[in-house]
């Protein structure tokens, strides 16, 4: 009941805008009483969705799923972005730095900035984990792409977090589809950092069902989880989109051939990018089409009411067989003990997703282009 009464209180804080209302009622109906919305985190997204597009920094690497999130955001009216910080995960740090550059040329937008990330854990970790075998050895399905024109800014990826978030305190939001250990070098960098970012929107953990590296870690997390852990007890303002809603929203084939009839020159290149990726999840899930991972996070962050959460504290388990394990205590028990998630800042963690009307944006705006 007391669930209830928190929904009803927070959608008094909405405007009369007609958009809103429509999400109102989406929200409505899925009659989760898992779903706890405060009044201050509606508020925050009607004042953003009023407002000029919203300032993004994209931390990533790329990446088939990156590459499509990139050029899904860059067609975004309701964002802007202002950056692309790069980390090692599909591929090592050095060539998500390339990637990036080379995404931004296909694009026609050399004007964003990309900055370099770590190229180690927050623990100096040198053994890296990395997804070749998910995106091609190139990271961009093998397609032998010529090098890019452009460079890398001299500021390393956390220098350029702490700089925009000291710049633009409280509108920059940071959109993290890779490891967490650029966003996890900024808080240690800035303790301001925290308060200065707007949002960050995470696209990592495993809520509640078996990981995709192995059956405890997703792979953003598993991929420097003392990072993960560092960022999600840090009191910033976070949203979380694992795969446990990811795994809805699935590119099939039939959209995979819209995208090849199609003129638009997003659509035309990811289509040459696309197959290694498609063959992936067949030989790996069994499916016929692929996951959209990192597109579906991006528009977590342009219209959060795509997506329904829970709010809880989140740990990542840093080591042993559980390694990069998302554990999310929803404050449904007070423990008698004192436990590692006593008193630690909560987050909130995506548990439904519209999936047909994500597909649908993604498509729409990588068919118009
Ligand atoms: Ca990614």
């Amino acid at each position: 009941m007391a669930h209830v009464v928190l929904i009803l209180v927070g959608l008094s804080a909405f405007s009369s805008s007609q958009k809103v209302a429509k999400y109102s009622l989406q929200f409505i109906s899925t009659g989760s009483s898992a779903v706890i919305f405060s009044r201050n985190f509606l508020t925050h997204i009607t004042k953003d969705m009023a407002a000029e597009p919203k300032k993004i920094i994209i931390d990533t690497d790329p990446g088939i799923d990156d590459a499509m999130a990139i050029f899904v955001a860059l067609r975004s009216p309701e964002v802007e972005v202002i950056g692309l910080t790069t980390i090692f995960g599909n591929v090592y740090t050095t060539l998500a730095t390339r990637n990036a550059l080379h995404l931004l040329e296909v694009a026609g937008r050399t004007g964003v900035p990309v900055a370099e990330g770590s190229h180690v854990t927050i623990t100096n970790g040198t053994k890296i984990r990395v997804a070749d075998f998910v995106h091609g050895a190139d990271g961009l399905g093998n397609q032998k792409f010529p090098p890019p024109k452009g460079k890398a800014i001299a500021q390393s990826a956390a220098a350029f977090l702490v700089e925009q978030a000291n710049r633009y305190p409280g509108k920059v939001t940071v959109v993290a589809l890779g490891p967490l250990t650029n966003i996890a070098l900024a808080i240690q960098q800035d303790p301001a950092f925290v308060r200065n970012i707007g949002q960050i929107v995470i696209l990592g953990g495993a809520f509640s069902l078996n990981g995709n590296v192995n059956p405890a870690a997703e792979a953003n997390i598993f991929g420097d989880p003392d990072a993960a852990d560092i960022v999600f007890t840090s009191g910033a303002d976070i949203l979380a989109i694992g795969i446990n809603v990811t795994h809805q929203i699935i590119l099939t084939d039939a959209d995979h051939d819209k995208l090849t009839q199609s003129n638009g020159k997003f659509a035309q290149y990811l289509c040459k990018i696309l197959d290694v990726y498609f063959k992936y999840h067949h030989d790996a899930y069994g499916i016929k089409g692929v996951y959209l991972h990192d597109p579906a996070t991006i528009l977590a962050a342009i219209n959060p009411f795509l997506f329904t959460y829970t709010e809880g504290v989140v740990r990542v388990q840093i080591s042993g067989i559980t390694r990069g394990l998302t554990v999310l205590y929803n404050k449904q028990k007070k423990f008698a003990e004192v436990t590692e998630w006593t008193d630690k800042p909560t987050v909130k963690v995506a548990v439904t997703v519209d999936a047909p009307a994500v597909v649908k944006l993604i498509m729409d705006r990588l068919l118009d282009s």
